[in-house]
């Protein structure tokens, strides 16, 4: 009995160890969340049942150790190096010049190139395939012994997996904590009222440092592996030895990419750098490592780093200015954006003197104040932020910023309302910053693609008044616009033709267009897919969106029947409950659709109240129903969709072949450059009722890679993926469409 218990322990921990392993390693979970928690929970029931059968490297065993009173030190039999910087092309270029010369070599070199975690550097022992022992950095020669909080984390695994791993084995790499995480985590401090954290790197740092591993546990660390200390060679080469860490079930960048030489190098860089945005964590560069093991040993150490390795460092994309005001702006939507003016300064390259807000919720909790000196941040192309204010440099007389009565714009009322963040005009389209704001958003890329209309233009049609609403924009005449300041006939009549151009739609951009409040891009042509005309969308009705359950609608039954509330009172006009959190008005709006007093309502047992849902849409909150539904039912928005139609808006009839098509269905992920942009490809994949997601996995049907494809191709391979290129895929569509 005892012999079968404990190979079903051995057999439950391995199993376990696998699926977390597809989880926390490859991102490419086997088996879904539930089904990994009930295997967890049978492991947990026999160990409490046999308390002999417990083993420091279990699964269950990465939390419980006590608080700790001190770190002790760790002495770094070989030191923890750092990495020599460069930030520029002819930097790089000097590196592997350098590089050249001390192997004697003319041809170039072959590097791995990773991104570069912003993090802290932690060094991990594993002897006979255990983790015994994890230490920070610290100078490079001693660190702290971190071992019980680095056991926390889910992607450290407490024993290595597979076959093949040396007894002795140390692995080096970075922990961090991914953006959304620190976001969460900083949230949760705040509603504690601890202190919060400046950024994800010093997040990372206190959550490593903390004595107690159950405060250790509860924080979003991850990490990543990038060198190895080992008596005997793995490979030839650190990117081979980098596999074999995989398969040992060490996380290492799925991002890591050989490259044939020094320019290779640099389109890495810039292919980083464009991404560095969309990553889920805070990179500050990317790492280069020359690739062939023998070549690093002969290119050996300088001082704390080694010869073999360079980061080439992005520029920072924080720095410090000052608030001279706050101005409000008026959006689409009308809501009122606070931007700070700063005293200008050059944040990763580029002239940043304006920073938003965000609102005025966000004022308050960061406290920012005019004449404060702040931390600004600036992501790609994303509108430059106040992350937060340096306290101990306020003057005395900074001034408070306090919301507008009236519109800066208008001069309509502004309005808060209650349980949301944002204020607004409340002037609709009768605000000129609203009217503007719509038609530059109708008129835009990815909505009706009006070429000619630019901002100038829009300004003066409106501030005009010739332009109220979008459909004016099709009555507008040759005349008229070329009576416009800085317009000549020739542009008048050229931009006469985007507009007849632009009439040619589909009734996705339509619906993006429209400026329907919460529905992007992507939304709008969900719409459009699902339900194939403008007439459906229009018609559709709350409880098409939203399938109240039946467990809910119980729930609200009870706590109205409680309230006795008269027969006669409107649904319309019921209160959400305060004891259920998740009832909100659009659920009472839900049942009105339905029912039209108390006394119906009441009168229907709760089984009966809700019809089966005819549809729902992926992705599309209550909130954003709600919206959905109201915009259409306003009289204002009917009225403009009627003039737009009869000026001679058009789109293709919805394609009702979508099902019989082979590719309906697939998901496919694009990577590489393609020869059309990945937008065309998307729309046309879609077109044919297939899916386009960003990561590889088990449920990939097909990859199309196109010129420097990085890690999805490697991903594809390693899990089979088919993969094609444009010309296979374009076949591939054609092919079945003549079948
Ligand atoms: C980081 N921080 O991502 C190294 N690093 O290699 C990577 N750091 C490193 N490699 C040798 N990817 C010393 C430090």
């Amino acid at each position: 009995m005892k012999h079968e218990v404990t190979e079903r322990v051995a057999d439950l921990r391995t199993q376990i160890e696998q699926h977390h392993y597809r989880y926390y390693v490859l991102d490419d979970p086997l088996i879904p969340d539930h089904a990994y928690d009930h295997l967890f929970q049978a492991l947990l029931a026999l160990e409490a049942q046999y308390p002999e059968l417990v083993a420091a490297d279990s699964p269950t065993q990465r939390v419980g150790a006590q608080p700790l009173a001190a770190f002790a030190q760790v002495v770094h039999t070989i030191p923890m190096l750092s990495l020599e910087n460069v930030f520029d092309t002819s930097g790089f270029a000097a590196f592997d010049q350098r590089v050249r010369e001390r192997l004697g070599v003319s041809e170039p070199v072959c590097y791995v190139a990773e991104p570069k975690l912003d993090g802290l550097a932690v060094s991990l022992r594993y002897e006979q395939g255990q983790l015994v022992q994890a230490a920070t950095r610290g100078d490079g020669r001693r660190g702290e012994d971190v071992t019980l909080n680095v056991r926390t984390i889910p992607s450290v695994p407490l024993r290595l997996l597979g076959s093949g791993w040396p007894e002795q084995l140390e692995v080096r790499g970075e922990v961090f904590m991914p953006r959304a995480g620190f976001e969460q985590l900083n949230e949760r401090q705040r509603t504690l009222g601890d202190k919060t954290f400046a950024n994800p790197r010093n997040a990372a740092a206190g959550s490593l440092r903390q004595l107690d591993p159950g405060v250790a546990a509860q924080r979003p660390l991850d990490w990543l592996c990038y060198g190895f200390v080992t008596d005997t060679r793995l490979a030839e080469t650190y990117f081979a030895v980098l596999q074999l860490l995989l398969s040992w079930g060490l996380p290492i960048s799925p991002w890591l990419t050989q490259l044939s030489d020094a320019t290779a190098c640099q389109m890495y860089v810039e292919q980083m750098r464009a991404r560095r945005d969309q990553l889920a964590y805070d990179i500050d560069g990317v790492v280069f490592k020359v690739d062939r093991l023998v070549d690093q040993q002969r290119l050996g150490f300088v001082a704390r780093a080694p010869r073999w390795a360079i980061a080439h460092k992005f520029p920072a994309q924080e720095e410090i200015t000052l608030v001279e005001a706050v101005s409000f702006q008026v959006g689409r939507t009308g809501a009122l954006t606070p931007v700070a003016q700063l005293q200008p300064v050059t944040v990763a390259g580029v002239q940043v003197s304006h920073a938003t807000l965000h609102n005025m919720d966000e004022i308050a909790r960061k406290d920012v104040r005019v004449g404060d000196t702040v931390v600004v941040r600036r992501a790609g192309d994303v509108i430059p932020e106040v992350v937060r204010v340096l306290p101990q440099q306020r003057p005395a007389d900074t001034v408070p910023v306090v919301l507008p009565v009236a519109c800066p714009v208008c001069g309509a009322a502004v309005l808060r309302v209650p349980d949301e963040a944002v204020a607004r005009c409340s002037g609709g389209l009768s605000c000129a910053a609203q009217r503007k704001q719509a038609i530059r958003h109708f008129a835009s890329r990815k909505a009706l693609d009006i070429r000619g209309l630019g901002n100038k233009l829009i300004d003066q049609l409106v501030a005009q008044d010739l332009v109220r609403d979008p459909a004016d924009l099709f009555s507008l005449s040759l005349e008229t616009l070329a009576g416009l300041e800085r317009m000549g006939a020739k542009s008048a009549a050229s931009l006469l033709v985007s507009l007849a151009q632009a009439k040619q739609t589909t009734l996705g951009r339509f619906l993006f267009a429209l400026g329907i409040p919460g529905t992007g891009e992507t939304m709008a042509q969900q719409l459009a897919d699902q339900f194939g005309t403008l007439e459906a969308v229009q018609q559709l009705r709350l409880s098409d969106l939203i399938p109240l359950k039946l467990s809910q609608a119980g729930k609200l039954h009870q706590v109205w029947v409680a309230a006795a509330l008269p027969p006669e009172q409107p649904v319309a006009e019921l209160v959400p409950p305060a004891e259920l959190s998740w009832c909100l008005p659009v659920h009472v709006r839900l049942l009105a659709e339905q029912f039209c007093t108390v006394g119906d309502l009441l009168a229907v047992p709760p089984a009966e109240w809700v019809n089966e849902p005819t549809c729902q849409v992926a992705g599309m909150g209550d909130n954003l129903a709600a919206k959905l539904v109201t915009f259409f039912q306003q009289a204002r928005n009917q009225t403009v969709i009627m003039r737009l139609r009869q000026a001679g808006l058009v789109w293709p009839a919805p394609v009702r072949s979508k099902q019989a098509h082979p590719v309906s269905g697939c998901t496919f992920v694009l990577t590489g450059t393609l020869t059309q942009s990945r937008h065309v490809y998307r729309e046309l994949l879609q077109a044919y009722g297939a899916k386009v997601a960003s990561a590889v996995s088990a449920q990939t049907d097909y990859v199309v890679a196109g010129e420097v494809a990085g890690s999805k191709l490697m991903k594809a391979r390693q899990l089979a993926v088919p993969v094609l290129d444009e010309a296979a895929l374009l076949r591939l569509l054609d092919e079945s469409a003549a079948s």
